[in-house]
């Protein structure tokens, strides 16, 4: 196979584990997606067009000659890169990538090897990269860069009709151009996440993304890479990709799911569907129990500024992440079976010999009985999230508990268990 002729760098697991870790631990981080067609905002000649805003010249038939010169309307002068950052480490979020360029193919930074740029073609000089990155610096949040290995706009690629399956006349030549502006990007701004994106496109092999990810890697060992950098159905490094789902159960590699707020990555005006604030944080709990990292997507309007609706949809996820933050960043998966109610994980203390478990209850017992299928222990103490005692008791089928004296919290209710004398191990795995 072609993976064969091309053998990745070599890494110890030990190695792989530590370079991993910060982003095993994020649980959360913050999606942008932002570019000339945030511009038109999901429209075109007075028009909605179906479909993502960032497709829109697939989708509305937009030729280039239409296309490439709104790049000229692109001014991201409310951009205030402290706001965005501080609204998202107040949301929990603890790393953010931004699309640094979309299948459209215009750069969100003054590249060398393009005109197709803030800078050139916008007439609009700040470094947005730079100040979000300083941001994320004063903040604390890691900052990554989305890229796009398909290109609508470059000439090996440019059509009348954008497609999802680009023609491609001069495959060297774009992966010299790539190679180029992936090393300025992270000479310029040292992103700790590289997120590729179009990998799907037939002339991409898997070959093309072992090389790219071995060329990467030398440029940055530490550099944290997303699967689409090859195939993502086959290749699972560094971390694995699921979008707008969300595993059934744990997976056998690192994860990040990614979600966006509405139905829409880049900004649409009439995407006004706001998932809620109980979806989200329930989305969250999910994907974290799960042992993955929620990346949760904001579409910023043409300006800079954010809908108001996304603002206040962090802000809520904010206020339950600060007010449980133990259940939200102190947990690892657990092995144990998936509850009805919702979701179980352990503390990064936890062992099977002094179990800690949360149980995050997304559907209140009418009965105030709620069971913890498949824990199997000696003793068992309960608690509210607040440290009151709960009644429990053990049963055959796991711990069950009397929730008649506590009350239902909004968006999701949270219980410690404490068990010992653990008959079935567990263990994370
Ligand atoms: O940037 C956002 C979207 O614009 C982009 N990814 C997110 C993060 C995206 N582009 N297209 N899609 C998502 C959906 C595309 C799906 C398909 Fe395929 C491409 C269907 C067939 C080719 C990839 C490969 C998914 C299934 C097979």
């Amino acid at each position: 196979s072609s993976s064969a002729e091309t053998e990745m760098l070599p890494e110890s697991e030990q190695a792989f584990a530590e370079r991993m870790q910060w982003f095993t631990d994020a649980q959360f981080g913050l999606f942008i997606h932002y570019g000339v067609y945030s511009t038109l905002g999901g429209e075109w000649k007075g028009k909605p067009v179906q479909k993502y805003a960032e497709w829109i010249q697939r989708w509305g038939s937009i030729t280039p000659e239409e296309y490439i010169p709104l790049a000229a309307g692109f001014r991201p002068d409310k951009l205030d890169a402290d706001l965005w950052v501080k609204t998202a480490k107040e949301a929990g979020m603890r790393y953010m990538v931004i699309t640094t360029k979309h299948h459209e193919g215009f750069c969100l930074w003054d590249s060398a090897y393009t005109e197709y740029d803030l800078g050139e073609a916008t007439g609009f000089d700040r470094d947005i990269l730079g100040e979000l990155k300083a941001a994320c610096e004063k903040y604390g949040l890691k900052f990554g860069t989305y890229y796009s290995i398909i290109d609508w706009h470059h000439p090996s690629q440019r059509a009348e009709q954008a497609s999802n399956q680009t023609p491609m006349n001069d495959k060297e030549g774009y992966v010299t151009y790539m190679k180029a502006q992936l090393k300025e990007l992270i000479e310029r701004y040292q992103p700790a996440v590289m997120w590729f994106d179009g990998d799907w496109t037939k002339w991409w092999t898997m070959e093309d993304g072992i090389d790219l990810y071995n060329y990467l890697r030398e440029l940055d060992p530490k550099l944290v890479i997303n699967n689409r950098v090859a195939k993502r159905k086959e290749f699972k490094k560094d971390y694995g990709t699921p979008e707008n789902q969300t595993p059934g159960a744990a997976l056998d590699h690192i994860w990040e799911a990614c979600w966006t707020v509405n139905h829409s990555w880049g900004f649409k005006k009439s995407d006004t569907n706001w998932k809620s604030t109980e979806v989200l944080v329930q989305k969250l709990i999910d994907i974290n129990t799960k042992g993955g990292n929620l990346l949760l997507n904001v579409g910023p309007q043409a300006n800079g500024s954010w809908p108001a609706e996304s603002i206040r949809q962090l802000k809520e996820m904010g206020e339950w992440n600060a007010a449980h933050s133990e259940a939200v960043y102190g947990t690892e998966y657990v092995d144990l079976p998936a509850q009805s109610w919702g979701c179980l994980a352990q503390t990064k203390e936890s062992s099977p010999e002094k179990g800690e478990l949360f149980a995050y209850i997304f559907t209140w017992p009418e009965s105030g009985k709620l069971l913890v299928k498949g824990v199997s222990a000696d003793r068992a103490e309960a608690f509210t999230y607040d440290g009151a005692a709960l009644p429990s008791t053990i049963t055959k089928a796991g711990v069950e508990l009397d929730l008649s004296s506590a009350a239902a919290s909004p968006l999701a209710t949270v219980v410690r268990i404490k068990y010992g004398g653990i008959k079935k191990a567990a263990a994370p795995s």
